[in-house]
């Protein structure tokens, strides 16, 4: 396998709304360069990047699949990297986690449905870091695939920038090629054949239309360059070999987002992609310089992404295999790396080594000797190393930064079936996190629930799969338990008294306390105050008191939930000089507290999750009026390309099945996240319910004491 410099690559990440044929694009690319002796199908389960066996049941992507081409000429071969992102919207995250490593971004987009969720999502991930993108407009040969319409939808959403480099021939089942507006020549293909087009002239019925955009295409690229602009003025045109650096470097500053047209299923138009790709996206050298840290919180550092710099690695995704184990894909920032380098991991302070370094060409790798600044690569079985590290040579550290994720939308309890998926329940989750940046499992200290987060229902459902078929482990999940905690409106004085006389030694502990609502914003949830004066309670059975206090609390007193923002003063209380002892004070201490809660006005507080939700605009009525119905509190909307994007604040209980319902109210195309925000009292009827509820469940014992 050739080694490839900088100048000689380009690192290109596919991203777009779902089903709009990204990974069917690549495979199409893989069969007309020569890279794969067919064209893969989605359908059939044999895309190249399509390949783990959630993917192809689900017919979807849901990581990142890579690949790689070689491209033009013989003698100046071209390689790229093709990263293959999922554009389902509870996996879109993916994309987002890969941009940080390409030099541009191929934005597929489906031609008949235009400018969608995801596709605006993603958009705007590329604008936060000002990537160059190419857009293509994929499955022109379905029903109704529409041009014009299709354009019209991206200059609505992008702007002026968005320009068509081509014109489709023909229409839906008829289409029959492309026009190539920047040389004005015609390419011809046969439908599902070898990718290669026939070069002809503009057909007589599209010459005009061809004109006219290859002029607007020509004004566009001159503006603000005067030399093109005297050019354009004095000759009516800008030459090719001037036209091709100029369109090139507009493309790189993000003046000019280019449009193509293609059917990835029918192979029409993909030769002249990757022609587009090697002549227009910026090379891997043009990547602008990458910036970090020499450590956390350290000073700045920098690299220009040469070969000559010293080495460093940023490693955007790792894979689990149940043959190879740890997979870290990874990119060569700058240096160059050679087959079974050691290097230092910045992030955990361990050395690595990199043995048999290899290219990826969907679940196969390839042996490579080297890699030089700029290239892709994956390694297999680094000790510590996980997503977002950077490594590199020991004596030039440098941290490059991680991607910013949203917060996991939606949170199930889940338990293992039986004893025996018990252990592997732990084992299992652990990798899967490894290899999934949105997948949380922790345990909830308060309910002591197993719980797992993640994007979405079907997000969750993957792992449920995965964990049975890789690890073998059975689970059932159900909805969390709802945090509910308890608190008091009001005061209360009381006094609590423990006395036992039980033959020879007796118990004694007495203590007078004042409970009283701690500020709302109050930063603790519990204040002790020691006011004793006078030896009333000897200070060694002081934090008896105290302990007692807690420990009922914690257990609650309405429900079972713990009692939050109150603050008690000890002021008064006996004791005696034989029968006292830390127990007795405890014992106290409880019984104050249980008599100031009675006195105090105790009510539950619920959690209240801050939404926010984006759905087409046609669902807005439905999901407003749903929202109504979940006790929801608007805080705004907003209005982007065709999507409303709600904000409210809505009670946890009312969101435990969220996902589901979103998912059936909107046909699949809303998305949502949500993080919990504050505490807030729950509504009087339904404090009898959960009080009624929680009764029920612990049988009704109620301690009798005093
Ligand atoms: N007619 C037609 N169908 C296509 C074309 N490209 C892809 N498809 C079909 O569209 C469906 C989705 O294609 P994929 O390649 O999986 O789309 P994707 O963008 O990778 O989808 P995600 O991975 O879910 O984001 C599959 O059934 C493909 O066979 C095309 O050019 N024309
Ligand atoms: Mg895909």
């Amino acid at each position: 396998m050739k080694v490839y410099a900088a100048a000689n690559l380009r690192n290109l990440a596919l991203i777009g709304h779902g089903h709009a044929g990204k990974t069917t694009l690549v495979s199409a690319m893989l069969y007309t360069a020569g890279a794969a002796p067919r064209l893969g199908r989605v359908d059939d389960g044999s895309a190249t990047t399509d390949y783990d066996e959630e993917e192809i049941a689900r017919k979807m992507s849901i990581s990142t699949g890579l690949a790689f081409v070689e491209w033009g000429k013989p003698d100046a071969k071209i390689k790229i990297n093709l990263l293959d992102t999922p554009g389902f919207n509870m996996f879109v995250h993916e994309a987002k986690m890969m941009l940080p490593v390409v030099d541009a971004a191929l934005v597929v987009v489906d031609g008949v449905a235009g400018v969608e969720v995801v596709t605006q999502r993603v958009w705007n991930y590329c604008d936060e870091i000002n990537l160059p993108r190419m857009i293509v407009v994929n499955r022109m040969d379905r029903d109704r695939a529409d041009a014009t319409r299709a354009l019209e939808s991206l200059t609505n959403a992008f702007g002026r920038a968005v320009t068509p480099l081509q014109l489709p021939i023909g229409s839906e089942k008829s289409l029959s090629g492309i026009v190539d507006l920047v040389r004005m020549k015609a390419y011809t293909y046969e439908m599902g054949g070898n990718g290669k087009g026939k070069e002809g002239p503009i057909p007589a019925n599209m010459a005009d239309q061809a004109k006219e955009a290859h002029e607007k295409l020509v004004e566009l690229v001159a503006e603000g360059k005067d030399e093109l602009m005297e050019e354009f003025f004095e000759t009516g045109t800008i030459p090719e070999e001037h036209l091709v650096p100029a369109l090139h470097e507009a493309i790189r500053e993000d003046k000019l987002f280019p449009v193509l047209f293609t059917s990835g299923l029918g192979n029409i138009g993909v030769d002249e992609l990757m022609d587009f790709i090697v002549d227009y996206t910026p090379a891997a050298s043009e990547h602008h310089a990458l910036t970090g840290w020499t450590a956390e919180g350290g000073p700045p550092a920098e690299r220009k992404g040469t070969d000559n710099e010293p080495a460093s690695v940023y490693v955007f995704k790792t894979m689990s295999d149940a043959f190879a184990g740890r997979i870290s894909y990874f990119k060569v920032f700058s240096g160059v790396l050679k087959d079974d380098a050691s290097l230092q991991n910045y992030n955990r302070n361990i050395q690595e080594k990199f043995a048999h370094i290899s290219l990826v060409q969907g679940k196969q790798a390839v042996p490579i000797p080297e890699l030089h600044a700029g290239d892709i690569g994956a390694v297999a079985k680094l000790r510590e190393t996980l997503t977002g590290d950077t490594l590199g040579d020991k004596s030039s550290p440098i941290r490059y930064p991680a991607v910013q994720l949203p917060e996991p939308a939606i949170t199930f309890a889940i338990e293992p079936k039986s004893r025996a998926d018990e252990d592997k329940l732990g084992v299992g989750l652990h990798k899967l996190m490894e290899e999934d940046a949105m997948l949380r499992f922790f345990r909830d200290p308060q309910t002591k629930e197993f719980l797992i987060a993640g994007t979405g229902q079907q997000h969750i459902e993957v792992v449920v799969s995965k964990m049975k078929k890789r690890y073998h482990a059975e689970v059932v999940l159900k909805a969390p338990k709802v945090p509910y905690r308890e608190t008091i409106r009001g005061k209360a004085d009381v006094q609590g008294r423990h006395k036992k006389q039980t033959g020879g030694h007796g118990q004694y502990g007495d203590c007078k306390i004042k409970m009283e609502p701690l500020p709302k914003n109050s930063e603790v949830e519990f204040e002790f105050i020691n006011d004793i004066f006078g030896g009333a309670i000897p200070r060694n059975f002081i934090p008896a008191v105290e302990k007692g206090i807690k420990d009922a609390a914690a257990r609650g007193y309405l429900a079972g939930y713990p009692v939050v923002n109150f603050r008690v003063s000890l002021y008064d209380g006996s004791y005696h000089d034989v029968d006292s002892n830390d127990l007795s004070f405890q014992m106290a201490g409880r019984i104050a507290f249980r008599k100031a809660m009675e006195a105090a006005r105790p009510t539950l507080l619920e959690p209240i999750m801050n939404v926010e939700i984006t759905i087409p605009d046609e669902f807005a009525g439905t999901i407003m009026g749903d929202l109504n119905s979940r006790r929801g509190r608007i805080q705004g909307m907003d209005n982007k390309a065709g999507n409303t994007i709600v904000r409210a604040e809505v009670p946890m209980a009312e969101m435990l099945t969220y996902g589901a319902d979103l998912t059936s109210m909107t046909q699949g195309r809303g998305s949502f996240s949500m993080e919990m925000h504050h505490y807030d009292t729950v509504p009087q009827q339904l404090q009898d319910k959960i009080i009624e509820k929680a009764k029920a469940e612990r049988g009704e014992v109620k301690e009798e004491e005093e």
